[in-house]
């Protein structure tokens, strides 16, 4: 049993499995009913197609069917679990599991982060700018459950060769324009790693903080996140989103779960399943968050989201980025260039694909070509400036 979940409330994994059924039926029916969904659709000139444009922004979320394709799939998986095997056989271990030097001890930020077994570390709390304040149900973890399992990878540009790919891929990127401007941002990358029956929660959450009181305040200003699905992702552990609620400013989340008789499992949410190689879109100012998964399957999420410029010139850093007084041009810049670096990695492994055009780096492409030389410069730690907002 983990710390976390004792108490007389905290349902047994089979239970809160069982609990959730019909819960997953219900969403499963209603994800059906909203659509928003199928390829990417992008036109001669590479612009994405206006039906989808549409659609994400009555809904807050669409999800892209099919984008990444077997091999890259096979190089992104292959990569993500060798991350999983050279994370620290304990949390503050130096080594991973067969005794190796851990993976990431010289990164300046630390790329794993670990959590009880099926807890939810954010709900509650005051981490990330309070912006969970509700807390999900922790089930109990069966007896043979680790005492820490791993939550999220961070870094994937600088530890994963097939990350950094992923993050030049030309038909994301043109959606990431479509959505935020030829001169669109990034803002950082993470890696939800979810195991089968010890995954934990992320509580019900809107990710913006920096503009809720903002007087140009819409319903894009926050940007968005994708998230590249490894394996197909269900009811049971995927991310769960509530339609439309990325107009809705800034929501009380703890009122909500109250009116719903303290229960997280909130009516109207629709769960993004997805194939393998799907990606999601999801509104940052999207009322979203998924369930610890006592579900029987692995999620593996890479999540990374892009902003406007205009979002996050000028800004104070937020969430993991609190620290920074402010986002100046060289930093996004800076931050930037990693965009510019993985198109040029991207297009030395896909030479048949047609390159994105980043405009912010028009005319700097050889600045930024993908040498040893340049990864040190631009893509070593990179993540110390990331543009959160
Ligand atoms: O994938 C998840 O479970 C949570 C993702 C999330 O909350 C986010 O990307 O903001």
């Amino acid at each position: 049993m983990n710390e976390h979940s004792v108490g007389p409330a905290a349902p047994t994994r089979a239970e809160h499995a069982a609990g959730m059924a019909e819960y997953l039926r219900q969403g499963e029916r209603l994800a059906r009913e909203a659509g928003n969904r199928g390829p990417v659709r992008l036109d001669a000139q590479g612009e994405l197609h206006p039906n989808i444009l549409d659609a994400y922004w009555e809904k807050g979320f669409y999800v892209f069917e099919r984008v990444i394709g077997r091999s890259e799939l096979d190089e992104l998986r292959a990569d993500a679990d060798n991350m999983i095997e050279r994370a620290p056989v304990r949390r503050d271990a130096g080594i991973d599991a067969r005794g190796r030097p851990a993976l990431g001890r010289d990164f300046a930020r630390d790329p794993y982060t670990f959590i009880k077994p099926l807890s939810d570390p954010w709900g509650g709390t005051e981490v990330l700018g309070g912006r969970h304040p509700s807390q999900m149900t922790q089930p109990a973890a069966d007896t043979d459950a680790p005492e820490d399992v791993l939550f999220l990878m961070h870094g994937m540009c600088q530890a994963m060769p097939s990350g950094l790919r992923l993050y030049g891929h030309p038909a994301l990127l043109a959606i990431a324009e479509a959505i935020n401007g030829e001169d669109f941002v990034p803002f950082n990358d993470a890696i939800f790693v979810k195991q089968p029956g010890l995954g934990g929660s992320v509580a019900w959450h809107q990710d913006g903080v920096t503009h809720w009181n903002s007087p140009n305040w819409d319903e894009g200003i926050h940007g968005f996140n994708f998230q590249v699905q490894l394996y197909p992702s269900t009811p049971g552990n995927c991310l769960w989103v509530m339609p439309g609620t990325h107009k809705d400013g800034h929501i009380d989340i703890k009122r909500l779960v109250r009116e719903n008789g303290g229960s997280e499992r909130l009516p109207g949410a629709v769960p993004l399943t997805c194939g393998a190689g799907d990606v999601t879109m999801v509104n940052r100012q999207a009322l979203h968050g998924s369930f610890a998964n006592t579900s029987p399957d692995l999620r593996i999420s890479l999540t990374f989201g892009f902003h406007r410029r205009a979002s996050v010139l000028g800004q104070k850093g937020a969430l993991s980025m609190k620290s920074v007084d402010v986002y100046d041009e060289q930093r996004i810049f800076d931050r930037s260039a990693v965009i510019a670096v993985a198109i040029d990695a991207r297009r030395r492994h896909h030479p048949d694909e047609t390159p994105f055009r980043y405009r912010p780096f028009a005319g700097l492409e050889d600045d930024y070509r993908m040498t040893e030389a340049t990864f040190e410069r631009v893509i070593r730690d990179y993540n110390l400036k990331d543009l959160a907002i």
